[in-house]
Parts: C-alpha cells; structure tokens; sequence
C-alpha cells in the first residue's frame, strides 16, 4: 500500500484552522519567554528514530500469540510497512534489522526500496539467544560467555557475519545484547563467564570496519532468572572500555529493575562519553516491552531532560543510535508505533522547553522549590501542537493515528498479504 502526498494533504486540510490557532497561541507564548520557536520545530523534525524490523508484526509472550492479518511476511514488506509509518509521522526514518531474521536475498533491491521510502539502515543486531535450524552448537548454556571455546567462536563468526552483512547495507554499529547468564545459583563461574565475554567482545570489535560503533546492551534478567553476565550499566561499561573507543553502552528502558533512576545513568555515560545506542519502550514491571510513554511518561521526560542536556553540553559523546523497542500484544503492531513515536516526540519537545540556565542557576543556589517548578513548568506544557507543526512542514499526518484508520491501513495491508501471514520476530 502507498499513502500518496494528496491524500494526506486532504486529511490535513479539515484540521488545519484548529491546528494554526493552537499552535500560534503556543508558539506566541513560548516566544514571550524567550524560546526559538522555529529552532525548536527543526530540532522536533529532524529527530529519527529506528523501527526494528521485528516489532511490526504481533508480539507474543510465553503464554501464546495473537497473530494480526496483514503482517509482514518479508523484509520487503517489513521495510514497506515502516515507510507507511515514516510517511504519517515523518519520524520513522529508519530500520534496526535483526539477522539472522533479515538477511536480504538481494541487497541492491532492498537499498532502492529503503531510499524510496527515505529509510536509512541503523545499527544491526546480532541473535546468540536462540539456536537456528542446522546450527551446529548450541546457545543453550550461552553464547560469547559459553564454557566451550566451539560455541564461543560459533557465535563470534555469527556476529562477524552480522556485520558484514550490515556492512552491505550502510549500517555503521553492531547492537550486541546476550541472553546468557544461569538460572540457579552455583550454575556459572562468574568471572569466568565475564572474562569469556569480554575476549569474544575484543574479537569482534577488532574485526569492525574502523567506522562501525559497538552497542553493549545490558538486561538484569530473563531469559535466565538468578544471573545475567551483562547485567548492567557498569558492567557494560566496563566491558565497552575493554574494547576500546568505538564500544559504548546501549540503554534499553526495560532493561532496569523497578525503580532505578535511568536519567542519572544516562546523564553519567554521556559525561564519559560512552552512551551509544538507546532502545524506548515502557514498563509496570520488568522488561514489558510497552508501548513508550504509556505508564510512566514523566520518567520519560526526565531522561530526555538528560539526553538534551548531554546532546548540548557533552561533545566527548557520539550521537545516538535512537530505536524503539516494543512489543505489540494486543494493538496493531503499526498504531502502537505511531503512538510511541509520538510520546518520544511530545517527551522530547518538553525537554527542548526546559530553560537549562534558569535551572543552572537554581542549582548553584541549591533553590530546590525553582528547579522542580522549572521542570514541571516544562513537563506540564502542552506540546502537540509544536509537535504537529513539525510532522506538517515535514510532509506527514497532523494527526497520524487518525489518518491511519481513515485510509484504512490494516484493511489494506489485510487485503494485499491476507490474514495469515506472520512477521518474523519475537
Ligand atoms: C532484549 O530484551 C532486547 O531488548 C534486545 O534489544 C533484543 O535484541 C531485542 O530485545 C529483541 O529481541
Ligand atoms: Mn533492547
């Protein structure tokens, strides 16, 4: 299915006059208290983040799945469905594939079609967490941390592969995320899992085209439940510093157990530099994998407070491989990533508004009252309209969910693959 330029611009034409009286109201307020408005827009537009090419079919859970008609059954069709996406909301710019769940058959031909639809090719990920069909060893006891030096150097060739193929494509960062670790006390030698993990790590660092970053992610537990070798922050730091300048850690919302202050852990890796990757999502309880800003969007606001600071005060830090990192359970795959996208936006944007200065300033004064009135003077702004004023003078949807349904996407999508396919995913 394509969604044409006229049929978004009709859509837009009955929200236009609501749209421009909010925003002007908006933008003449913020520009009474010194923000630059236009600045601020082209800050909103030129935000992309990466569709995983795993999440646009139905997520499931251990307890079963609920297969959604007209899922992807091709990376062709994965790559088509997020240039719909990135044609509403013009934030999806693009893809974060998963091998060996998308190895293109022909590489030219899904370069072309990537261009068409104006996606670019993000980091790659690697799989070591499930065993493939005529895999010789097995990941079962782990991967680049596994006692036999065979599995090991089986899952150091598929990372190396990974990035070759990756390579092909355009991407320049390799995301590494282990599901290895024990499940009962006294299973695993710590230190010996560590140190295996870091050599495999050294070994497919050293083999990365000299402009290719390493994302190190890190996960407290599941699939194993008593350990994780990467467990968290620190180790991955510390594993990222062993391999040396172009190894960063990636945080993963979900990837933290309740309650940890995530913005202060991101405002640490970006002073030293070593922030890489970034995957959004939300979660009441563990690694739920919800969609972004749905339970917890005032958290939300306070990392984004410190990636905007780091982004403009840490140059020693790379820019971000941004991606979201959900699953789709019980909504269509396509609507929940256009309603993450949009709080990733919305969370940006009242990030941008917060004024750094006045806050400096309440800081060294130890002014605790004025800084928390600062960020939530910030937080309680609403920001749709600056938000929808950027998706416009990109070309997208003023409102993305609602175009989605009145050009009848799932309809569509159902009546081109049917109502049997499943996308290849977790
Ligand atoms: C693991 O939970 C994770 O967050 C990693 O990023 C994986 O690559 C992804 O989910 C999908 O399996
Ligand atoms: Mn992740």
């Amino acid at each position: 299915m394509n969604i044409h330029k006229q049929q978004l611009e009709d859509l837009n034409k009955h929200k236009l006059q609501d749209h421009k009286s909010h925003f002007d109201f908006l933008a003449q307020s913020l520009s009474k208290s010194g923000a630059a408005v236009d600045k601020l827009i082209t800050k909103l537009a030129d935000f992309q983040v990466a569709i995983p090419s795993w999440a646009l079919g139905a997520g499931g859970t251990r307890f079963g799945r609920f297969s959604y008609g007209g899922e992807p059954a091709s990376l062709e069709q994965k790559i088509e469905d997020i240039g719909l996406i990135h044609r509403l909301t013009q934030t999806a710019g693009a893809v974060s594939l998963h091998i060996p769940w998308d190895v293109p058959n022909d590489y030219n031909a899904i370069k072309e079609l990537a261009a068409k639809h104006q996606i670019k090719f993000d980091a790659v990920n690697s799989n070591t967490f499930q065993d493939q069909k005529n895999q010789k060893e097995t990941y079962k006891y782990g991967s680049l941390s596994n006692t036999s030096s065979a599995v090991r150097e089986q899952a150091i060739a598929h990372n190396k592969e990974v990035v070759e193929i990756g390579n092909k494509l355009g991407s320049k960062a390799l995301t590494v995320w282990l599901a290895d670790g024990s499940s009962f006390p006294g299973q695993n030698n710590f230190q010996t899992a560590l140190t295996h993990t870091q050599n495999s790590l050294i070994s497919i660092y050293e083999d990365m085209p000299t402009d290719w970053k390493l994302y190190i992610e890190y996960k407290p537990y599941e699939p194993n439940f008593y350990s994780t070798v990467i467990q968290d922050w620190g180790t991955s730091l510390m594993l990222a510093n062993g391999c040396g300048e172009r190894a960063y850690t990636l945080v993963d919302l979900g990837h933290h157990l309740p309650n940890t202050n995530i913005e202060q852990i991101v405002s640490v890796l970006m002073l030293k530099g070593k922030l890489g990757g970034f995957h959004f999502n939300d979660s009441k309880y563990g690694d739920d994998d919800l969609t972004v800003g749905s339970i917890k969007p005032y958290a939300l606001f306070l990392i984004f407070n410190e990636l905007v600071y780091g982004i403009q005060n840490n140059p020693q830090n790379p820019e971000l491989g941004w991606m979201i990192d959900a699953s789709h359970n019980v909504k269509d795959p396509l609507e929940d990533l256009i309603q993450s996208l949009e709080a990733i936006q919305e969370a940006y944007a009242k990030a941008l508004l917060i004024d750094q200065d006045a806050l400096r300033a309440a800081q060294e004064a130890n002014d605790v009252t004025l800084c928390q009135e600062l960020l939530q003077n910030a937080y309680r702004t609403d920001v749709r309209p600056l938000v929808r004023e950027a998706r416009l003078r990109s070309g997208g949807a003023l409102n993305p969910i609602e175009a989605y349904r009145k050009l009848e996407v799932r309809k569509n999508l159902i009546a081109e693959r049917g109502s049997k396919t499943v996308a290849t995913g977790l």
